[in-house]
Order: structure tokens, then sequence, then C-alpha cells
């Protein structure tokens, strides 16, 4: 395919297809949108970042992810139509021009691109990445547990066959060293939103630690403000705190490490549903859950442009 403009966005896709959607994207929008390569997985494939920006160096930054449990179809879907949302609402959504006219954007859509991978080809349920390593037979690191905050503490695992195993050392895997060098390297990013699925909640740190953050009142107004946004749209609920006390206590996590490293606004969704379908959410649902996401998205890129 030459062109996004066949590109079904109510459809779950392969990693080539959404690859492919990438190039397509990025050369229809040249003008705000740009592809970054920021590392290899394990099995060598391609790490990629959308830049959205209209000028400047350096600006200020918000990061967004999806897609680190491979698993989480919906999540990579969400990602792709939001892609798209930044772009045709630039210009015409206040909130969106007056972000992307004094920040930037940075969008990770397939966080964990060999894990993905094989979720078509082998084993739609695999969460972890795909690397190996000599003294054991049991594949794959949990990339939301490999993080240097909390690493290798409660609600992580150490035996490589768990589905939460941390790894042998902090970022020891390529697909999160790839993300901390790049947000470090950066040195501006301002908010960062890590997409997972299922449960609808919205949550902040700390996983690793029932401890409050110190700007904790003010995530909680913000989740609060985020929820009842993405409620209006479909009346869907969505429950909101911080990690360990809305979920479970969870070490070496994505969004401790962020907000450790200085990203005051950092939040982690579990889009839809609640386990009437879990990870295998129909495709209908793609638009919708989207849709829904997308204001509560806004509503913290709103904020931090004002904080
Ligand atoms: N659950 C997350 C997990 O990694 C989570 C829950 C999200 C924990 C964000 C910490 C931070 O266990 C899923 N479904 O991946
Ligand atoms: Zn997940």
């Amino acid at each position: 395919e030459r062109s996004t403009s066949s590109f079904s966005y109510s459809s779950y896709h392969t990693l080539e297809e959404i690859y492919t959607w990438i190039d397509n994207f990025v050369t229809e929008h040249s003008d705000i949108v740009s592809k970054l390569q920021i590392g290899h997985s394990f099995e060598n494939r391609s790490i990629l970042v959308l830049k959205f920006s209209t000028g400047g160096s350096r600006r200020p930054a918000i990061w967004i992810d999806s897609g680190i449990h491979s698993r989480e179809w919906i999540t990579h879907a969400t990602g792709i139509w939001i892609a798209r949302k930044i772009v045709s609402e630039y210009g015409k959504d206040r909130i969106v021009t007056d972000v992307l006219n004094a920040m930037d954007v940075f969008l990770e859509i397939v966080s964990n691109p060999d894990g993905f991978a094989y979720t078509h080809s082998m084993n739609r349920l695999w969460r972890k990445n795909k690397s190996s390593r000599p003294g054991t037979f049991c594949i794959g690191v949990d990339l939301n547990r490999n993080w240097k905050s909390g690493f290798g503490g409660n609600g992580s695992n150490n035996n490589p066959c768990s589905e939460t195993y941390h790894g042998p050392s902090p970022q020891s895997e390529p697909e999160v060293a790839a993300v901390v060098d790049f947000i470090m390297s950066h040195g501006n990013v301002k908010a960062l939103i890590s997409i997972h699925s299922y449960s609808q909640m919205l949550m902040y740190p700390y996983g690793h630690s029932l401890e409050p953050v110190s700007n904790q009142e003010e995530l909680y107004h913000l989740a609060k403000d985020a929820v009842q946004a993405l409620y209006e749209v479909h009346g869907i609920e969505y429950i909101y705190g911080s990690i360990s006390t809305t979920l479970y206590v969870a070490s070496g996590i994505t969004v401790d490490w962020a907000y450790d490293s200085g990203i005051k606004y950092s939040f982690s969704f579990e889009l839809r549903d609640t386990g009437r379908y879990g990870f295998l959410l129909p495709a209908v649902q793609i638009i919708p859950t989207a849709q829904e996401t997308w204001m509560a998205v806004r509503t913290i890129m709103e904020h931090t442009l004002h904080h």
C-alpha cells in the first residue's frame, strides 16, 4: 500500500502493515510528522517513534508509548488512531493547536516489535519481549518490569519463566534502553503516557511503593478530569489513582522510572474492557476506545502545556 487512504483504522494490523502505514503517514504529513528510529529490538527490528512538531528545537515534549505488552492489541490501534487525530486536529482544535505550537509530541506505537510479531505468528497472548540468554530455556523479559526505579522489587519476578520476569539488570532489554536513552538525551520531556490494556484505569506513580508522590494531589485531580472527559464520550467508566493503591504493587515500571527521572506528569492507562473480552477486544471497539482515550490524553496534554 502506498497511501494511508486505504488503511482501516477499525481493524487490527500486523507489524508490517503498521510500519508501512507509518511510512505513508509521515510522507503525507511531512510538515508536522517525522519518523525517528531510536534503536533495535532483541531480534533486530527497528524501534520507531513518530515525532509531531511545528518547529523549534528541543521543545518541551510529551511522550506516549503503546504496545509495551505485545498482546494488548487495542493499545497499538489506539496509538495509530491518535496519531491521525493529532494531525487532523492541528489548526482546528484549540488545545491541539496550542500544544503543538509550543511542544513536541513523541509517539512510540509498537514498543515491543518482536513480541508483537510473535502474537501474530505463534502466540496471540504473548506479553514479554523475545530476548534469550545462556543458562535459561525460557524466553522474554517483561518490559514493564525492566526499568530502574524499584527494579527487582515486589510485583516483579526473578524467574525467567515468569510472565513478570524483570530481566537480569535494569534496562537490560534493548526496547527499554532505547527509550531511556532517547528521553534522557532529549532532556525536556514533561509528560509521559504509557498505554496498556485491559481494566479501564488511569493511574500514576508509584507502582513500586505505597508512598504518595510529591504532586499526588495534582495527579489525582488531573486523572479525575481526564477520566471525566473520557466518560463523556461513550459512558465508559474508568477508575483512577496511584498504581500501587488502585491495581497492585509493581516494580521496575515505565511510569515510576519516568517520574523519578523528573517527568512529573507520568500516567499509565489500562484501556477497555474489564474482562469480558480482555486482550481479545473485538475490532468494532477500536474506534470508540480510541475516541474516548483521546479525550483523556488531550486533557493531560492541556494540563501539561499550562504548567
Ligand atoms: N497490567 C500492567 C502490568 O504491567 C500496570 C499493570 C500498568 C502496572 C502500569 C504498572 C504500571 O502488570 C497489564 N495489563 O499490563
Ligand atoms: Zn500491559
